[in-house]
């Protein structure tokens, strides 16, 4: 690798030389059946599971028999045929899905060990602390592998730890810990073994600090002249392959003689597999593919609405959408924060540990980012995931979980990863800055997510249902100030609202107000007070998709638009369907489109002060000022 690289014929390359005894002797030791999640360095576990190395060749030319078609580099991709889940640059939030992957498999009573890496690094981030917690109590069968190389890039382990050893952390987590000498190939295969083997039977994580050293720079552009040449003499008489040859040799199972023939066959081989890549032609982009391909293609189920309905509150028709979601798929788990007998901070979930037990309806501890990974990891696994934020404001916690994993590895590698994100959104209620947000524009605009919001029972109940079905990632907004102050009718058993169809609420043909959520009702109450006025309301009901045809239709034919958001003015969705009419529909419109958006301000609590920050406060007026432009 360091050869081609020199000679330019390969990217980016974080070299694993002097740690090879971890990698692959850690994944010799795994059943071939058992998850492993890599880091950069561990060429040794995808080596050892016997990926074609012409695969492997491809994947970092970018070609498109590597693994992500050239759309991620080095080791980035995952692959179920293999049971490699890799990484995404981020590093720590690896850790969290090996959380889920191990949960599914205990879930499902698979007598399976799951081994996850990281850098030392990597261990200062908040994610290890997270998916360490969750392992720890959950007793989930996870082997945390720290290589522990002495350097994060260009620092060393005393600027990024204060304890002695990293392995001392296992104790504050209440698991076991264990430090070995990784360079030792031997040591390393015996205690995974071990481990592993214990925890088939007797499920819980370990943390296991493996001593080793990086001997190449962080990447080979970025050098070593920030490491002392000292520890590079020590580290070199501890080289782990040239230990094991030498090993090898001492216990005659490998004779002196059969040495060149065997390099010579390794070499041949290499170059033979490195050829077949570089022979492949190019990718030829294709729009079509490259725009598909960031989601799963689903389809809406086939379904018979029930002639039966109840009067139901919103808040309950979101209980009812969850809990015929868990009827109809028992690989659904629902996670969250004081979601079990608690029933969640506003009790949607109340009575279904009753129901469907305490393994699927879990209690987390506080840890979004931890909880959202470990959603993946079940995902992952073959199960399907609702995450409850107890706010949405809270998700801010879980924000790469969500934008930079869930959202873009469909895209990377083609697994869908098959989780909702519940979101408790809105103000209304005086609960300030933290408790109130309409943060939907945060998602909206990373591809791979799809988001939700809907403004009544029926339609809570319809998109949350498809949202379990879709095999995406679905951010669904659920707004608290609606929870219990509206009502409608809410179709008995299986009902479903397609993802990506807005609904016109009422017609009208002088002007059209495009909205969603809070902003429906504000839209209704608006419309009641001036029957005299011909106003169509469109609830879009999904902002990714959204259903452009519904909207262009409406402003062509009332050629005035308002567009009412509950969320803040600038950059919000409404900015996008403006943006839209403005390219497709401008030359049906008798006025400029408008929009009335809540403050660029944060969301006070004091009720005068939320009103007048609420976008309904300035509805009347810009009204107004469309009817009379
Ligand atoms: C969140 C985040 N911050 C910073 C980086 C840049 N970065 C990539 S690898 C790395 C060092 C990682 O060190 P360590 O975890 O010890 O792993 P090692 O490279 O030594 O194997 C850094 C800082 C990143 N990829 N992600
Ligand atoms: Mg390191």
């Amino acid at each position: 690798m360091l050869i081609l690289l020199r000679q330019g014929r390969i990217g980016k390359w974080f070299s694993g030389i002097g740690q090879e005894a971890i990698a692959v002797g850690s994944a010799l030791a795994m059943n071939i059946d058992e998850y492993i999640l890599p880091m950069h360095r561990n060429l040794g576990v995808f080596t050892t599971r016997d990926i074609p190395l012409s695969r492997l060749m491809a994947q970092w030319q970018g070609k498109a028999s590597g693994f992500t078609k050239g759309r991620d580099r080095s080791f980035h991709f995952g692959t179920q045929e293999y049971k490699i889940i890799g990484m995404i640059s981020h590093l720590g939030p690896q850790l969290a899905l090996a959380d889920g992957i191990a949960l599914a498999d205990v879930l499902s009573k698979r007598k399976n060990a799951t081994l996850v890496f990281t850098g030392e690094g990597a261990t200062s981030e908040g994610d290890f602390h997270e998916a360490l917690n969750i392992a720890a109590v959950w007793n989930l069968p996870v082997i945390f592998l720290i290589e522990n190389n002495g350097y994060g890039l260009s620092t060393p382990i005393n600027e990024q730890y204060k304890c002695k050893n990293l392995v001392d952390k296992a104790i504050g987590y209440g698991m076991e810990g264990r430090q070995i000498d990784g360079n030792n190939l031997l040591e390393v295969y015996h205690t995974i073994s071990e481990l592993a083997a214990d925890m088939r039977n007797n499920p819980h994580p370990v943390l296991l600090e493996c001593m080793t050293f990086r001997m190449r720079g962080h990447e080979e552009a970025s050098g070593t002249k920030y490491v002392p040449q000292h520890l590079f003499d020590e580290w070199s008489k501890k080289d782990p392959v040239a230990n094991f040859e030498q090993f090898l040799l001492d216990e005659r199972v490998l004779r002196p003689e059969w040495l060149p023939r065997l390099k010579n066959e390794f070499t041949a081989l290499i170059e033979s597999e490195l050829e077949k890549a570089f022979n492949e032609p190019d990718i030829i982009p294709n729009l079509e593919s490259e725009v598909q391909d960031m989601y799963k293609l689903s389809n809406f189920p086939t379904f018979q609405p029930s002639n039966i309905t109840a009067t139901k509150r919103y808040i309950d028709a979101i209980s009812d959408g969850l809990r015929q979601g868990m009827r109809k798929y028992t690989n659904l788990v629902i996670m969250g924060q004081d979601i079990a007998e608690y029933g969640g901070a506003f009790k949607i979930t109340q009575g279904f540990v009753e129901g469907f037990g305490r393994d699927r309806v879990r209690n987390t501890p506080i840890c979004e980012s931890g909880i959202i990974g470990a959603a993946m990891g079940l995902a992952l696994n073959g199960y399907k995931a609702i995450v409850e934020m107890q706010f949405a404001d809270f998700v801010s916690c879980g924000f790469t979980q969500i934008a930079n994993n869930l959202a873009k590895t469909h895209y990377r590698w083609a697994q869908s990863v098959d989780v909702v994100i519940r979101m408790p959104a809105g103000a209304g209620t005086g609960a300030g800055p933290f408790h109130s947000q309409s943060n939907e524009a945060w998602f909206t605009k990373t591809p791979g997510l799809k988001v939700v919001y809907p403004a009544f029972p029926a339609d809570a109940k319809g998109l949350l249902m498809a949202a379990i079905d879709d095999p995406n990632p679905v951010i669904y907004f659920e707004h608290k100030y609606l929870y219990r102050s509206i009502s409608g009718d809410v179709p008995e058993g299986d009902y479903y609202v397609e993802l990506g169809e807005a609904k016109i609420i009422q017609e009208g043909k002088t002007a059209s107000i495009i909205t969603y959520g809070l902003g429906v009702h504000w839209a209704i109450e608006y419309t009641a007070k001036h029957p005299d006025f011909s106003i169509e309301i469109i609830d879009l009901r999904s902002l990714q998709p959204w259903d452009k045809e519904a909207v262009e239709g409406s402003a062509k034919k009332t050629g005035r638009v308002l567009i009412l958001q509950e969320d803040t003015l600038t950059s919000g969705f409404g900015g996008e369907i403006a943006a839209h009419l403005a390219e497709h529909c401008f030359k049906y419109l008798d006025a400029p489109i408008m929009r009335c958006a809540s403050l660029d301000t944060a969301i006070p609590m004091n009720k005068a002060l939320e009103d007048q920050f609420l976008a309904k406060a300035r509805l009347e007026e810009t009204m107004e000022r469309l009817l009379n432009y």
